[in-house]
């Protein structure tokens, strides 16, 4: 039987719904979990031919990150650890909405188009979160992949960025880690020792971090690492996962849209806590102060927290690499402003989406980049790397330059370069707060964020509206950017902006000001003009905080 053949007999046992459409979306596929056994198995052999045409291993992650238990997801992973190629989004979507007939012909025009040779070997990474359904949809990869002849590893339950930090190992051969959990946690462990190992701040009080683990894979993975740590970090660990839902009422999604505590977590006024995301390439930082308010210490706060780190190392080791900070619009004002008027770093602004931010951040020597959502990393060039390693093997340089040349050569080890990872980040964050001798209260007081609001609208078509200008412009439909900056001008410094999500079947409108009222206010009035001239469908948007 030819492997068409194959594929055609065995695609019958992965059904597509009749009519069902999907798109490879900013994060992959998502949708309710029922829907997306023929995406797997479709998955399975697209990224095959990926790994055949790269001639590397690729990597397939079963997850919907952030979304209800109901849903999942799966993205693909590129050879270095990155989010798949543009070109393969397409891909993607032509293969996950051909009909059974169409479905060998949409391969054989992939193959075509990439001059892909189908006796090439394959190889073929594989995780998943711990849904219910992610067992039996990950099985639809591996289905997809065996089809086309490919070799697949299983890693079963795994962090989404410990996934992407397989596919990189594997294809840098052992030069940027081990392709095990044991290695990755190994490599962690190390440099967070290393770094902390004559930090100032180092008490078993600072030690301690309350920590939600959003009911997902983070936990069990944290307390795997915990062996590794040697009690140089002690987790206090909440929503781990045995009782309560995945996401439901907490994680860091929960915790940044609502500005509030997870549920299930016992907190102590100025007690330092975060939250991860169900797959855990997410983190965000937030504590109670004494009089009983909450502070949430975001993406934006751990970019500049990071940055201003490392500016500091940078002119310790003497060392001339240009160091910059990528955000997106919906950072807040106040960080932008601190990072450019008071750090004095290069601050660029992408669209929304990993993939945006880690290829600006790709065009620097350092590039350290955070989505206000808590979606970041750094990366180092392979010139900053080189001249730190060679910094730290001269003989012939000052004591204290040769420290600061060791502490960066650690974070780079502690980082994970593939992608953001919220244990990662979190180790480095710890590991910054202890070196510098830092409470959460005194990071949280490096700058004030200005009060903001997000909001959503329901319009029948959100491809009316489109943007520019890294999202911060709408270009159409017209007279929706006039209005915006007419609404703005009422306020004191205030800014506003709108985008159509992709993730959901919506517009989204983000608000700043001076204080919160204004925030909520110009956030109001910019859903009624979106309402207004891009089609709104349903109710006249409500000012809801006013309810
Ligand atoms: C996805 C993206 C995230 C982005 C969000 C925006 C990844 C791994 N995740 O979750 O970076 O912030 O979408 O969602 O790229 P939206 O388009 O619905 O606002
Ligand atoms: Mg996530």
């Amino acid at each position: 039987m030819s492997q068409f053949e194959e594929v055609f007999q065995k695609s019958s046992l992965h059904p597509k719904p009749k009519g069902l459409t999907l798109q490879y979306g900013t994060a992959g596929f998502r949708t309710v979990a029922k829907h997306l056994d023929h995406v797997m198995f479709r998955m399975g052999l697209l990224a095959t031919l990926r790994s055949k045409q790269t001639k590397s291993t690729i990597g397939v992650m079963v997850t919907a990150s952030h979304n209800p238990e109901e849903d999942n997801g799966v993205k693909l992973i590129d050879p270095m650890g990155e989010m798949v190629n543009s070109d393969w989004e397409g891909y993607a979507t032509q293969l996950a909405n051909a009909e059974q007939e169409a479905l060998c012909p949409a391969l054989k025009d992939i193959i075509e188009k990439e001059a892909i040779s189908i006796s090439e070997i394959a190889s073929v990474f594989i995780g998943r979160d711990t849904r219910p359904s992610s067992e039996s949809l990950s099985q639809a990869v591996l289905d997809g992949v065996s089809c086309l002849g490919g070799h697949t590893q299983d890693y079963g339950l795994v962090t989404t960025p410990q996934l992407h930090y397989m596919v990189r190992s594997r294809n840098t051969h052992g030069g940027y880690g081990t392709d095990t959990l044991q290695g990755y946690y190994q490599k962690l462990s190390e440099a967070f020792i290393e770094l902390t190992r004559n930090a100032q701040n180092h008490t078993d009080d600072q030690k301690r971090l309350v920590v939600d683990g959003a009911n997902g894979i983070g936990a069990p993975k944290l307390r795997e690492l915990e062996a590794f740590l040697n009690s140089e970090l002690l987790v206090v660990l909440f929503n781990v996962g045995c009782s309560g839902k995945l996401n439901y009422l907490c994680g860091a999604d929960y915790v940044k849209v609502h500005q509030k505590p997870p549920q299930g977590m016992h907190m102590e006024a100025g007690e330092r806590c975060c939250s991860f995301d169900g797959d855990a390439d997410r983190i965000v930082y937030y504590y109670n102060d004494s009089a009983g308010s909450f502070h949430l210490l975001d993406g934006d706060k751990i970019a500049t927290l990071i940055s201003t780190y490392l500016k500091e190392l940078l002119i310790q080791a003497g060392l001339n690499l240009q160091i910059a900070v990528v955000q997106t619009a919906y950072a807040n004002g106040s960080s932008t402003r601190y990072l450019e008027d008071i750090l004095k770093v290069t601050v660029y602004c992408t669209k929304t989406g990993v993939k945006h931010l880690h290829h600006a951040a790709q065009m620097f020597d350092i590039g350290v980049y955070f989505e206000a959502n808590g979606h970041g990393t750094v990366l180092f060039s392979k010139k900053a790397e080189e001249q730190i390693q060679q910094l730290t093997q001269d003989s012939n340089v000052s004591k204290a330059k040769k420290r600061a040349a060791k502490l960066l050569k650690n974070t780079i080890n502690l980082i994970n370069q593939a992608t953001g990872d919220a244990i990662s980040d979190m180790l480095i964050i710890e590991a910054v707060l202890a070196i510098r001798g830092m409470t959460v209260q005194e990071w949280d007081s490096i700058y004030t964020d200005l009060p903001n609001r997000q909001l959503k609208v329901k319009v029948s078509d959100r491809c009316v509206i489109d943007t520019t200008d890294a999202e911060r412009r709408a270009v159409t439909p017209a007279g929706l950017q006039d209005a915006i900056d007419a609404l703005v001008k009422k306020y004191t410094k205030a800014r506003a902006f709108v985008r159509p999500s992709g993730t959901e079947d919506v517009v989204r409108v983000y608000a700043e000001a001076n204080t919160q009222e204004s925030a909520d206010d110009l956030a109001h009035e910019v859903c009624l003009a979106v309402y207004r001239l891009a089609g709104g469908v349903g109710d006249v948007p409500k000012p809801d905080h006013k309810h």
